[in-house]
C-alpha cells in the first residue's frame, strides 16, 4: 500500500501549522525568549505563514529599523567573505539578487520578490512558514520545487547567532543556490526520494540534506568552496570550513547518510561534491537502494506527482 504524501501543490498547505519548535513559542535558550516585544513581533509575522495558501502573493513585511540594522550587520560581514569563500554559482547569482530583489545592507528583501525571481530562474518558489517543519514535510516540499522559508529575523542582541532558521539564513544562504538549475534539480531529487519514504529513509535523506544543502562544500580547481546554506550564513563557520582543521570527504550518499553530526558546533566533517549534476546522479542511484514499492515522477505541467 502507498502511504499518504502530497501529490498536488496545494497539499503543501496542510503542513503550514505543523511546526516542531519555536515558531510562535520560543524555547528558554532562545535569545529573544525574555523579550516580550520580540515575541509579539514574531507572532505578527508568523500570522502570515499560518493563513497563507499556495498561489497567493506572499504579503510584504514592513521591517523595523532595528530589524534592518540586524540584517545589515549580518549582510556586511558575510558579503565580505563571499568572493573568496562562496562557490561559483552563489557568486554568479548574488549580483542578480541585488539588481532584482532589493538585496542591500539597508533593506531586508521581500519573500514575494524573491519567489518571483526564483520561479523565472528554476521554477522554485518560496512558501512562508512559521518555524521548523518535520524533515518529512520539509523535504516533501522540495519535490515540488517549493522551499519553506521563515520571514522573521533573529533577535538583535546576537546578530551572529540563531538557533533556528531566519531571513538571514534563508535569503543569504539558501536563496542564491535555488536560482541555479543544477542545484535546483539536485534539491528536487532529494525531495522526490522523500515522498512516501519510511521513517528510517527520511532520516537518511535528512542527513544527506544536512551535508549538502546545509553544509556542503564543492571543489573548484584545487580549492574548496562553500555551497551549504548553514555555512554561507555563518561568518565564523564560513572561514573555518575552508581551513585544514575540519576533515573533508568525498560526497557519497551511502556513506554520508549515516554520518553523525553536531548541530550546535562547527562541523568536524564536511562532504565535498564534484558538481551538482554529479551529486544529483549519485542521489538518484542511491534512491534505488531504498525500499519503496513505487516510483514517483513530477509532472511540471500540472505540478502534480505521478505514481508509477
Ligand atoms: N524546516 C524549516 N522551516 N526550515 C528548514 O531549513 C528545515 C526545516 N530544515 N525542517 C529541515 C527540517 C532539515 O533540517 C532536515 C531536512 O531535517
Ligand atoms: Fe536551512
Amino acid at each position: 500500500i502507498i502511504p499518504w504524501f502530497p501529490r498536488r501543490l496545494s497539499d503543501l498547505d496542510s503542513f503550514a501549522n505543523k511546526t516542531l519548535q519555536y515558531g510562535a513559542e520560543l524555547s528558554a535558550d532562545h535569545p529573544g525568549f525574555k523579550d516580550p516585544e520580540y515575541r509579539k513581533r514574531r507572532d505578527e509575522i508568523t500570522m502570515i505563514a499560518k493563513t497563507y495558501k499556495i498561489g497567493q502573493p506572499i504579503p510584504r513585511i514592513d521591517y523595523t529599523q532595528d530589524e534592518i540594522r540586524t540584517w545589515g550587520t549580518v549582510f556586511e560581514k558575510l558579503t565580505s567573505l563571499y568572493p573568496t569563500h562562496a562557490c561559483r554559482e552563489h557568486q554568479y547569482v548574488f549580483p542578480l539578487l541585488i539588481q532584482n530583489c532589493g538585496y542591500t545592507k539597508d533593506n531586508i528583501p521581500q519573500l514575494e520578490d524573491i519567489s518571483k525571481f526564483l520561479k523565472e530562474c528554476t521554477g522554485f518558489t518560496l512558501r512562508p512558514v512559521t518555524g521548523l517543519l518535520s524533515s518529512r514535510d520539509f523535504l516533501n516540499g522540495l519535490a515540488f520545487r517549493v522551499f519553506h522559508s521563515t520571514q522573521y529575523i533573529r533577535h538583535h542582541s546576537q546578530p551572529f547567532y540563531t538557533p533556528e532558521p531566519d531571513v538571514c539564513h534563508e535569503l543569504l544562504g539558501h536563496v542564491p543556490l535555488f536560482a541555479d538549475p543544477n542545484f535546483a534539480s539536485f534539491s528536487q531529487e532529494i525531495g522526490l526520494c522523500s515522498l512516501g519514504a519510511s521513517d528510517e529513509d527520511i532520516e537518511k535523506l535528512a542527513t544527506i540534506y544536512w551535508f549538502t544543502v546545509e553544509f556542503g562544500l564543492c571543489k573548484e580547481g584545487d580549492s574548496y568552496r562553500a555551497y551549504g546554506a548553514g555555512i554561507l550564513s555563518s561568518f565564523g563557520e564560513l572561514e573555518y570550513c575552508l581551513t585544514s582543521k575540519p576533515e573533508k570527504r568525498i560526497f557519497d550518499p551511502a556513506k554520508t547518510c549515516v554520518q553523525k553530526y553536531p548541530i550546535t558546533e562547527y562541523q568536524p566533517v564536511y562532504f565535498v561534491a564534484e558538481s551538482f549534476k554529479d551529486a544529483q546522479e549519485k542521489v538518484r542511484n542511491f534512491s534505488h537502494t531504498l525500499e519503496r514499492g513505487f516510483t514517483v515522477r513530477y509532472n511540471p505541467y500540472t505540478q502534480t506527482i505521478d505514481v508509477l
